[in-house]
């Protein structure tokens, strides 16, 4: 193998600073790489020991680069340039998730140590006496994310390393193939398959729940409700999801994997009901089939069919998560990391779906900030138990914003190997994009009379 420029470099650098400091001199390289990617004032870290540093400044960094607001968790320490970010994204409620960190979590651990991770998290996530919930959850991941950045640049290594490195080479991942008609969808599941090389795609029919297929519903007619709110007829949904898997069937055989989100919009002897029509097309997983308040159907449908479940993209509590993962009721986690307190909670979900052979498919959509898919990641390529991984396509400013997230390539995400998460936030670049006003309309979902129904 001719030896690469890198080889060349990492010899000549050795030769310069003499072996005492070799590691050192591995994480500056490692510095060195990413600096390309990162913020100017990076430097290396590495070697530096773990006591004392300390916290210094808990920072909320609420911005909207593409339109979806993203609350970022910046903390900064005694250490000149040594800071992390972390994911704290709540979307719906981000002004609340900012309050909750400027007015509780800064001045809580300012002069807390950054290394003691574990004992950080637990006390903070007790320090609110009432917990699980998801501002405060959503909070404390923001920190918690950060001070695993933190201690990977400490360290000199990405966080992988630090949760016990590589189990595979890249993450695989699935992309979102909508439209309004059945063709529409498949021929965008077709771009991905062959546009981007794709293996899995997730297919919906217009909107959750296809609400699109629904006109004029008789409720809107009586003048009931808002005439912004939108409304699902279940028989026109299934119908329309069980066209959408035979047409991509057909047209891909079984050359690709196809995901599907219920995302809680039926009942659940309903969602019974269509799982078993797109059984025969083999779904990679059925996604939110019932509600986290309808857990109790799980077992109802598991006796009822083979296809793999994901759930648990709106958990907040273990006691969501822990016994039907220890029931084995479902295949895949669906997690948002955030929404339940960053990565040392979810690295203990993941070891436990170990056992009970659960795969870990961590939410990652738009409202899972750049920073938050580092993490996502990160935990992905250390965990045996992985599954797949969801992530939207970014563009540019987002980049800009966030240099050294995470890049998509033959439907494989790659980490910025870098110290820590390998990711940085441009903040005067941040602030061009300011918080939009939320939008509540597709939640708002109603039955055609008007029955307030889970979005
Ligand atoms: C998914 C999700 C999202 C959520 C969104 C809520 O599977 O990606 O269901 O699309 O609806 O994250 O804000
Ligand atoms: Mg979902």
């Amino acid at each position: 193998m001719k030896e690469s420029d890198n080889h060349i470099e990492r010899r000549k650098l050795i030769k310069t600073l003499g072996l005492g400091s070799a590691a050192g001199a591995f994480a500056m390289l490692g510095a060195e790489k990413a600096r390309g990617a990162h913020h100017e004032e990076q430097k290396s870290f590495a070697g530096m020991g773990m006591d004392p540093v300390k916290i210094t400044k808990v920072r909320p960094i609420l911005t909207a680069p593409y339109g979806i607001n993203l609350v970022v968790v910046k903390v900064e320490t005694d250490q000149p340039g040594l800071y992390g970010l972390g994911c704290a994204t709540f979307t719906q409620r981000a002004h609340t998730v900012v309050a909750a960190v400027k007015d509780y979590l800064d001045p809580y651990f300012k002069g807390k140590r950054v290394n003691t991770i574990e004992d950080n998290w637990q006390m903070a996530y007790q320090s609110s006496y009432w917990r699980n919930g998801p501002v405060l959850n959503n909070a404390l991941s923001g920190v918690d994310q950060a001070l695993w950045d933190i201690k990977g640049k400490m360290a000199g290594m990405p966080v992988y390393e630090l949760l016990g490195g590589k189990t595979r080479f890249a993450v695989d991942c699935y992309g979102h193939a909508s439209g309004n008609t059945p063709e529409e969808v498949v021929d965008r599941a077709q771009f991905f398959k062959e546009e981007r090389g794709y293996r899995n795609v997730r297919i919906q029919l217009g909107g959750y729940g296809s609400t699109h297929l629904t006109e004029n519903p008789p409720y809107k007619n009586a003048g009931f409700g808002h005439p912004d709110d939108r409304t699902i007829t279940p028989r026109a949904y299934i119908n329309g999801t069980v066209e959408i898997f035979k047409q991509a069937r057909e047209r891909f055989g079984d050359d690709i994997e196809l995901l599907h989100d219920t995302h809680e919009r039926l009942q659940p002897v309903d969602a019974i009901d269509m799982i078993q029509r797109v059984q025969e097309y083999r779904p990679f997983f059925i996604e939110d089939p019932v509600s986290p308040e309808n857990i109790g159907w799980f077992r109802k449908l598991r006796e009822q069919t083979s296809v793999p479940i994901a759930m648990g993209e709106l958990f907040n509590s273990p006691h969501e998560w822990l016994e039907p993962m220890a029931d084995r009721l479902y295949d895949y986690i669906r997690i948002h990391i955030s929404q339940i307190g960053g990565i040392t909670p979810a690295m203990k979900v993941a070891r436990l779906g170990e056992w009970f052979n659960v795969r870990t498919a961590w939410h990652g959509p738009g409202d899972t900030s750049p920073v938050g898919h580092a993490a996502n990641c990160h935990i992905d390529l250390a965990v045996w138990n992985f599954g797949v991984q969801e992530i939207g396509i970014y563009k540019e400013p987002t980049f800009e914003v966030f240099p050294g997230m995470p890049t998509v390539k033959d439907g494989f995400i790659f980490v910025n190997e870098a110290p820590g998460l390998g990711i940085d936030i441009n903040e005067e670049l941040a602030k061009k994009y300011p918080p939009i006003v939320y939008n509540y309309n597709w939640t708002q979902l109603r039955g055609i009379d008007g029955t307030p129904t889970r979005p």
